[in-house]
């Protein structure tokens, strides 16, 4: 017997999503009624969940499935008509945003925090995705965030739990429930973009692959695709059972958190491909044997390339990046004749170029590359679509590397992190930045002359909505470029992000941060970071 209840609620300050949907600390989030008023407010926000059908999953972290049970007595209650899940409750996000779209779903419901720590005492989230598969766009985040405002009730199905260990169809309440293997139905959109007979050759031919799922999503995924489909050595997937604690870690796939993977790549017997993802599986770190592949130059490389991979044979409409993202898939772009854009940070500013078959590509410095196969960034898709291009090209990650540089030459790039500033501090800084950008042009900064200087504004050149205030940009003569903005989506304090680049068309060999050495010294003449922040240096350097 289930029964439908009305609960009195008041609103809770604090619910706006960020660059990608609420994230709080994971006791935020237990707090009595902080997830339901949220998820209320998603259903008033949309119009309603009457007669709809919606995606459910997460990344597995702690707290995941109890959200999602939570999450389906509020579905139920509002009257939706189904709810696909995936069994128990897992999900990658690029594979949600699969489902959302081979489904016909009207929308989905996605449980993650991505690549910050999970536990108890870390971090979680959720956000909601649209019918194309992708997060929802700002108009429709605001319209949740003003629910979250007036809330005054929301309306929950009371009685047992659904059970989502057991794959198949059965009723909850009054809408159906569908539990979904959460991996076959990606597997089988992989295998239609790649070419999976060429990539199990190269394994087949001993070449040696390593994949660091972190302890998060995608371990099932890369277990099924490249060790049981594409014949990689069992074991070349490691840390694969996700825990609801990543291992104690953080599923962050860069340098510094994925230190084991740089480790073995590095060594002298090290694998001939390495690859991570993060906690929800849409980013990605590419790592050849001794060759590190910085997310800005892998999105250039895979512009450049993807022709080579069955499901992009008939070439790209477009590319788009991130404003923060390096210019190297620019020079690629101007060099094939394909437009480029440059959108705020976060996915969902991709959304509208891909409906619109504006770009093909997109990606984001913040190891976040995709395509218009599905409406998120989507880490094992890329690491497919590298090993694809080096089944074809029958190079190694070091020789594609020198060779897209000889070709385009290399943009140096990296980025610093201030991590937990106090707030006030980071706006204070952001602030006086950009109080001083119009005096900013022609002034020296450094050894550094200022060639220009804005606050970026973008304007969606399909629906034309304006999302301003994304970030300070700061180009230098002789090509070089800064851009500082806070994080949107830290759970504690203020994260100063500063994205350091410098183009140069002949030396390749040099040591990133050193090429860039003139250009930390001008950001730090300019903003003050040291002085306003009592730090000596960034806490994480990628
Ligand atoms: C960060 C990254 C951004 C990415 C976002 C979500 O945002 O910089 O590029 O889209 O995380 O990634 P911010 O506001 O902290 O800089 V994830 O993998 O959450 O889905
Ligand atoms: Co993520």
């Amino acid at each position: 017997m289930t029964t439908q209840t009305r609960i009195a609620t008041q609103p809770i300050p604090g619910q706006k999503p960020g660059t990608s949907g609420l994230r709080k600390k994971t006791r935020v989030f237990m707090q009595p009624g902080y997830l339901e008023n949220f998820v209320q407010s998603i259903w008033d926000g949309i119009g309603g969940i009457a007669g709809k059908t919606l995606v459910v999953g997460g990344d597995g972290r702690f707290f995941n499935e109890a959200a999602i049970q939570t999450i389906l007595k509020m579905a139920a209650a509002s009257g939706a008509a189904r709810v696909i899940v995936g069994q128990n409750g897992f999900l990658s996000t690029p594979a949600a945003s699969n489902l959302i779209r081979v489904r016909g779903a009207d929308g989905g419901v996605i449980l993650s925090a991505s690549h910050n720590p999970g536990g108890p005492d870390e971090d979680f989230g959720i956000k909601y995705n649209m019918s194309n598969g992708g997060p929802a766009p700002e108009g429709v985040t605001d319209a949740i965030f003003a629910a979250t405002e007036t809330i005054a009730h929301y309306d929950i199905q009371e009685g047992p739990d659904a059970d989502l260990s057991v794959i198949g169809e059965r009723p909850f309440g009054v809408m159906t429930l569908t539990v979904v293997d959460p991996v076959a139905e990606y597997a089988a959109l992989m295998e239609k973009l790649f070419d999976f007979k060429a990539i199990r050759d190269l394994l087949k031919s001993g070449y040696q692959l390593r994949f660091d799922a972190m302890h998060a999503i995608t371990g099932p995924y890369a277990v099924e695709i490249l060790e049981r489909r594409l014949g990689a050595a069992p074991g070349s997937v490691v840390n694969a059972v996700p825990s609801p604690d990543f291992g104690g870690g953080h599923p962050d796939p860069n340098p510094v958190w994925a230190k084991d993977l740089m480790d073995a790549m590095y060594a002298p017997d090290g694998p001939d491909f390495g690859a991570a993802s993060d906690g929800d599986g849409d980013r990605n770190m590419i790592v050849g044997k001794g060759c590190y592949v910085t997310p800005s130059d892998s999105l250039a490389v895979l512009a450049a390339n993807a022709q080579l991979a069955p499901g992009y044979a008939s070439g790209l409409k477009g590319v788009a990046r991130s404003m923060p993202t390096s210019c190297a898939v620019d020079r690629v772009a101007e060099a094939r004749g394909m437009p480029c854009y440059a959108t705020p940070t976060g996915w969902k500013f991709f959304g509208n170029l891909l409906d619109a078959g504006m770009a093909t590509l997109c990606g984001e410095e913040s190891a976040g590359t995709g395509s218009d196969h599905v409406r998120e960034k989507d880490g094992l898709w890329a690491v497919l679509l590298w090993l694809n291009i080096l089944a074809v090209k029958k190079q190694s990650v070091a020789e594609v590397m020198a060779e897209h540089w000889a070709e385009f030459g290399r943009t140096y790039y990296s980025r610093h992190d201030y991590e937990a500033i106090e707030t006030g501090v980071a706006n204070d800084l952001m602030a006086a930045l950009r109080g001083s950008l119009g005096g900013l042009p022609g002034q020296a900064a450094g050894d550094l002359v200022v060639e220009s200087a804005e606050d970026f504004s973008y304007t969606d050149p399909v629906d034309g909505s304006v999302a301003s205030r994304q970030g300070v940009q700061i180009r230098f003569e002789g090509g070089a470029r800064v851009v500082l903005r806070l994080s949107g989506t830290g759970t504690e304090g203020a994260t100063l992000r500063v994205y350091l680049e410098r183009f140069d068309p002949a030396d390749f060999g040099q040591d990133p941060q050193g090429a860039l050495a003139p250009v930390i010294k001008a950001v730090e003449a300019l903003a003050g970071i040291a002085a306003r922040t009592g730090r000596s240096g960034p806490d994480v350097i990628t």
